[in-house]
């Protein structure tokens, strides 16, 4: 045994340097494994769960901020932006912990006792609570499950080992050569190996993130159609307003969202992966006739109905980018209700999805409104992974936030008990779209000669969810509100284009829009909050013609 001063021993402060530093290869090997094997990428999971359980407050408190620096910086895709930033969230969270944890292990070392084992006892209690969790609200690695439980505690053991043989080699004497010389001198070979490892860390990393990359498609994003070769309904078919004479403004943003362009907001790291064999829509609850079927059944079993569908999020400020129009292709609710006979007249539909997701319908909704459907489809092509696969729910007039994505059951009950997911979370039990209108663009690049004026276009779109929109109005410098020309809308339950052709003198302007829905009732103009019902507002835009 070596006679050693406790203070030639690495501190808890290089603990914590060395945990960090042993983060990154770790995360690594997670992610490689992750597509090479189907393994779970444990902070996503550590993240999603905690998305479920923080309270509602500070969930919205870390969306508002990760929105707000998505808007500073200008990036372009919101809800892809996002994902991106809470995947690198969910990933500082669990190199924060190992941060922590090296610390703490080093504590303990300089106390004694074994090493490895010390190392590998703090690695699993970081470890194995991941494991469970991985086991819990994973829902999209393909490994099984006890397979992925072991390989995630084993990293994190071999991480704690790791931590532990690099203490015992920072408090080894020093080398021969630097024996008998000063103290100057041991720090220095510390400090060298302590650089050494950083290097071998970062070469670990990048090898392993690389060599994931490489080997495999990155970790799915979900939102990349399944079947990219195949063409959608609408490489084929013409849209059903074709021949409307309103050409929108140049820069109005597409009528009709392409798949791969749809917005896409859910509560999970990575999306659910269901699989198309062993799902089954299971109807059950008060009916005479409980319900088990397959999406040959949905597809095949029933006339399908397709409905084009503008989705907003409750989320979407005004004038923002998380809001989008597809084809939607379905079984209207009603029809598979009749078939599973309800033993009730009134009561509710408890819906369920694979995430933990969930929303009330009542019954009666579904029995008058024949749009109330289970889709199965997008642009004629199955859901794509990000979208819900197999089967998702739309509801009219209401925003994303009430239509539950990847659903597995539908419960018929005669009680209501509590909201959905986000209305126990605080957002609005209703969540009615809002009447809302958007400039899109002023087209200062592209002005049209009429006679002896110049026009400058002015357009962009106008949501009321299935009230549809009667009426957009533009102003210019807080002057008179000017009725636009709305384009027919793809159906009564999509957005409506509106163009507005300005007389245009140079100059500095300020345009603003609003809307009235198809009731005759105009849109909110105060300013409010996205949180709890949603956005209301005039859209403005300033101009430098
Ligand atoms: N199962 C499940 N369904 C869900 C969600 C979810 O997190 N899980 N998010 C909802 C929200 S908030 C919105 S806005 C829409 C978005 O659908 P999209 O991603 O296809 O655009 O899905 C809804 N359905
Ligand atoms: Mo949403």
């Amino acid at each position: 045994m070596m006679n050693r001063n406790i203070s030639q021993q690495p501190t808890p402060l290089t603990g914590a340097l060395v945990g960090g530093l042993l983060a990154a290869p770790l995360l690594a090997v997670f992610y490689l494994a992750a597509v090479m094997i189907g393994t779970p990428f444990p902070p996503f999971d550590l993240f999603d769960w905690l998305a479920r359980v923080l309270p509602g407050s500070l969930i919205r408190a870390g969306i508002n901020f990760i929105v707000s620096i998505i808007a500073a910086l200008n990036l372009e895709d919101t809800s892809r932006s996002a994902k991106t930033a809470e995947h690198i969230l969910a990933m500082a969270l669990v190199a924060a912990a190992l941060v922590a944890a090296g610390a703490v292990l080093f504590a303990l070392l300089r106390r004694g006792g074994s090493g490895r084992l010390a190392g590998a006892a703090v690695g699993l209690a970081l470890g194995l609570p991941l494991a469970a969790l991985g086991l819990v609200i994973n829902t999209s690695a393909s490994a099984l499950p006890p397979i992925s439980a072991m390989w995630t505690a084993a990293v994190f053991a071999a991480w704690g080992a790791a931590c532990a043989w690099i203490f015992a080699r920072l408090s080894a004497a020093p080398s021969p050569a630097a024996a008998g010389t000063s103290a100057a001198v041991y720090v220095l070979d510390r400090r060298r190996f302590l650089i050494q490892l950083g290097g071998a860390a970062a070469t670990l990393t990048v090898a392993g993130a690389g060599l994931g990359a490489l080997l495999s498609r990155p970790l799915p994003a979900g939102d990349e159609p399944e079947a990219a070769a195949e063409p959608g309904w609408s490489d084929a078919n013409a849209l059903p307003n074709a021949d409307d004479p309103l050409i929108p403004a140049p820069g109005t943003r597409p009528e009709f969202t392409l798949v791969r362009d749809h917005y896409r907001i859910d509560v999970n790291s990575l999306p659910p992966v269901l699989n198309e064999d062993d799902w089954t829509l299971s109807v059950f609850g008060l009916v005479d006739n409980p319900l088990e079927l397959t999406l040959a059944d949905l597809r095949g079993g029933y006339e399908p109905l397709h409905q084009f569908v503008t989705l907003s999020c409750i989320s979407n400020p005004v004038g923002g980018d998380l809001i989008s129009t597809q084809r939607w292709t379905g079984v209207p609710l009603r029809v598979i209700l009749d078939r599973a006979k309800p033993q009730i007249n009134g009561g509710y539909v408890r819906i369920r999805s694979a995430d933990g997701f969930d929303e009330i319908l009542p019954i009666t909704d579904a029995r008058q409104d024949e749009r109330i459907m289970l889709v199965y489809a997008w642009d004629g092509l199955p859901l794509p992974v990000g979208h819900g696969f197999p089967l998702r729910i739309y509801i009219p007039n209401l925003y994303g936030m009430k239509q539950p994505k990847w659903i597995v059951s539908l419960e018929i009950t005669d009680r209501y008990e509590e909201g959905g997911y986000w209305v126990r979370k605080g957002w609005d039990e209703v969540a009615r779209v809002k009447s809302t209108a958007v400039i899109d663009t002023i087209a200062g690049g592209d002005l049209i000669q009429d006679g002896d004026r110049t026009l400058v276009p002015v357009g962009g779109i106008a949501f009321a969810g299935s009230r549809g929109i009667s009426r957009v109005e533009v102003r210019v410098n807080e002057g008179e509100w000017q009725p636009a020309q709305l384009r027919a809308p793809l159906s009564e339950t999509t957005w409506v284009i509106w163009r507005y052709d300005w007389p245009f003198q140079a100059g500095h302007y300020l345009f603003e829009v609003r809307c009235v829905d198809g009731n005759g009732t105009p849109q909110i103009e105060e300013p409010r909050d996205v949180y709890p019902s949603g956005a209301t507002g005039l859209h403005t835009r300033r101009a430098n013609l």
